[in-house]
């Protein structure tokens, strides 16, 4: 699972729980994107998932669930990216819902498909910040610290800064860069337009493009080629 996703400079995450028509859905997957990751911080079901799955068959993309619960995770999926927040005031989200799963599921996880996510959320507004209890007002230091910990002591294949909704500190993730060797740094959150999604690639390995799909799908695509020609 390491080796697809290293390959990946452009992410576009759509939301189960959000209407997306088959032209724009056409258009986001033929867009040249790298990969769909399927998920979203709330409402999000086995139905809306399997759904919008069974709709992103027909594409010869990578298409991997980000776990966000246990309830919506539907056999069908590439990869699955499980994230682990690291920066959570509350054990359930950086390992309490892990074992959970494994513990009422192990039997029937398909390991060689999964991959976990280190993630560090940045935006005190959004969803999953909330929904996480994530401790969001970090010194760049501080964050750098985490996600020295997810390298050296937990061995995480990526990091993932999520602003969600919000663009992100770009100092942060420029320092973020700098203290990782071998982790796969993901950046996700606020980008609305191709020249944030330049300023990002520069500085991250994966940009990850969600809500403006829906708000504003020429801006979406225009990420697309704004990364790719990024270094
Ligand atoms: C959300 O990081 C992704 O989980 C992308 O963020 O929706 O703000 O683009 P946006």
């Amino acid at each position: 699972m390491k080796q697809i996703v290293a390959n990946w400079r452009h992410v576009f995450k759509l939301d189960p729980d959000k209407y997306i028509d088959t032209l724009a859905l056409d258009t986001v997957c033929l867009s040249g994107t790298d990969a769909i990751m399927v998920g979203g911080s709330s409402g999000v079901t086995y139905e809306n998932t399997e759904d919008l799955l069974n709709r992103l068959r027909k594409y010869d993309l990578p298409c991997a669930l980000e776990v966000s619960n246990l309830e919506s995770v539907v056999p069908g999926f590439d990869l699955y990216m499980v994230p682990m927040v690291l920066n959570t005031a509350s054990t359930t989200w950086l390992i309490g819902q892990h074992v959970n799963g494994v513990e009422q599921f192990g039997f029937m996880i398909p390991w060689d498909k999964i991959i976990s996510e280190g993630y560090i959320v940045l935006n005190q507004d959004c969803t999953a910040a909330k929904v996480s209890e994530a401790k969001t007002l970090l010194h760049s230091s501080e964050v750098c610290a985490y996600a020295q910990v997810a390298e050296r002591l937990l061995h995480m294949p990526i990091v993932y800064l999520e602003y969600s909704g919000r663009f992100g500190d770009l100092d942060i993730v420029a320092d973020v860069k700098r203290t990782l060797d071998e982790t796969q740094l993901f950046y996700g959150g606020g980008i609305t337009n191709a020249l944030q999604a330049q300023q990002v690639a520069a500085l991250c390995d994966t940009v990850v493009v969600g809500n403006i799909i829906y708000n504003n799908l020429d801006a979406a695509i225009s990420t697309v080629e704004a990364v790719k020609n990024s270094k």
